[in-house]
């Protein structure tokens, strides 16, 4: 079975030549599941070799150890599953915009493969490669399940509109995957990658712990195993419910591209499990393309200009409200604010690199209340998600706070101090849903 058509899209008009295909791995670190590779495997066939090629850079904006860690647990466990395919894993260090044209050029390759991401470093690393390589550049979409490029040429308003395209479309992709060909002899001459030495590379802050939970391809399987034995049933109800750990816990893996997103949908899809299967295929279909859609159409997606216009005016109008409290991006990051409940989600986010859903949407709402400018209140909320979480730097966290700070995909509220006409949550809100004592217990304790 091939890689369909309309997940590949070309990045540049080079013509293919004779020698090796590279499949550039970034977005989607792992063996299986992975269209992008086995594209590059169909292309490779009998006749070409296949390598896969992972450029590392010594900082990615944002992130610190925590996620360099997990980053490159998991991609050690690729370069040894690759070897059981023959098929050499080569770790590059520096900037791909130089590295791999460089890299192409030496082993004389005949094409490059890459992941479709909409984020905007990916697009120029993409444009620099792309642009210094005669031989084609490809991208495939491995992450969504109906690709990006192909359920909207514009920016959806919202689930509503997005919703049935995807439904539409989805017979057609969301097929099972075909397994990846082992390639004959592929690997004699491939050295293993000194990953001491890669550790060295990286310049980023070494302050923010790498988190205990396990990386890799292996272990992403098994978060979804659990999931789908021990939480999928009662998901609909408990998800909302922060002490009841009820989610999924995969949004780690799906950042790093150690599952795919489709490999969880055809399990889930396939569990009988009513409500609770259209609830998390909701979460993990719609709402994360939704994501993937307006990072591609907005290129403002990281800044509050990024929102939509009513809100934007609605910001405006109350720019000037008195705020009852008004925090440094310090007391922020330290969990200093005078409440216990805030207070809570921020060390569950530094110590674990995960915080629950529900929890994320107050958490940024209170940001905005509670800091001089809407503006600083989006940076603050995109500083602290890049730094503590885990899946930082990922379009469902640009979503995410504008979706609270800005009401993107949302719609307009009751007219409030602040907030104007965008949706309010307070601790209220909260108590109606979770026990907030046993939640502040849980985080706040030493
Ligand atoms: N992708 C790369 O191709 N090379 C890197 O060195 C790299 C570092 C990195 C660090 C933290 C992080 O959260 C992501 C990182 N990524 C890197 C990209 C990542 O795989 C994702 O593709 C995007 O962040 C999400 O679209």
């Amino acid at each position: 079975m091939k890689t369909n058509e309309k997940r590949i899209h070309a990045l540049n008009k080079g013509q293919p030549g004779p020698g090796p295909i590279i499949y550039w791995m970034s977005r989607e670190q792992r063996v299986h599941d992975n269209w992008g590779l086995l594209h590059a495997r169909q292309l490779a066939g009998r006749n070409k070799r296949l390598l896969v090629v992972f450029c590392l850079t010594p900082s990615f904006p944002g992130a610190t150890l925590r996620q360099y860690h997990f980053m490159l647990s998991g991609l050690q466990e690729a370069e040894n599953e690759l070897r059981k395919y023959d098929i050499p894993f080569v770790l590059l260090s520096g900037e791909p915009g130089e590295r791999l044209p460089d890299f192409a050029r030496e082993v004389n390759a005949g094409c490059v493969v890459t992941d479709f991401d909409p984020l905007r470093i990916k697009r120029r690393w993409q444009h620099e490669v792309g642009s210094r390589l005669s031989i084609p550049l490809l991208e495939v979409d491995g992450h969504n399940i109906v690709p990006a490029r192909v359920v909207s040429d514009k920016q959806e308003y919202a689930a509503r509109t997005i919703r049935p395209k995807i439904y539409k479309l989805s017979s057609e992709f969301l097929e099972d995957f075909p397994r990846l060909e082992p390639q004959a002899g592929g690997i004699s001459h491939a050295e293993r990658v000194d990953w001491t030495a890669a550790m060295e590379t990286i310049r980023v802050d070494e302050t923010v712990d790498p988190v205990e939970c396990p990386s890799g391809e292996t272990a992403a399987r098994q978060a979804l195993s659990r999931f789908l034995q021990d939480r999928l049933d009662g998901y609909a109800q408990k998800r909302n419910d922060p002490n009841a750990e009820g989610t999924s816990r995969l949004s780690g893996y799906f950042h790093f591209g150690q599952l795919a997103p489709q490999r969880a949908a055809l399990a889930v899809a396939s569990s009988g499990k009513g409500d609770d299967q259209a609830a998390y295929l909701e979460e993990l279909i719609v709402r994360r393309e939704l994501s993937d859609n307006f990072c591609l159409h907005n290129p403002r997606y990281d800044t509050l200009q990024g929102a939509p216009a009513w809100a934007l005016k609605t910001l405006e109008a109350h720019r000037d409200d008195p705020r009852g409290h008004d925090y440094a991006l310090e007391d922020f990051e330290q969990a200093q604010t005078h409440s216990a409940l805030w207070n809570a989600a921020q060390s569950q986010l530094i110590r674990t690199g995960f915080m629950h859903g529900y929890m994320r949407m107050f958490w940024a709402k209170k940001i905005l209340e509670w800091t001089a400018s809407p503006e600083q209140a989006h940076a603050t909320a995109i500083r602290l998600n890049d730094r503590f979480q885990l899946d930082g730097r990922d379009p469902n966290g640009y979503v995410g706070v504008l979706w609270s700070v800005a009401g993107l995909h949302d719609r307009a509220w009751k007219t409030r101090p602040v907030f104007g006409s965008v949706r309010y949550m307070n601790e209220r809100g909260c108590r109606r849903k979770f026990d907030v004592e046993q939640y502040c217990r849980r985080w706040l304790q030493e």
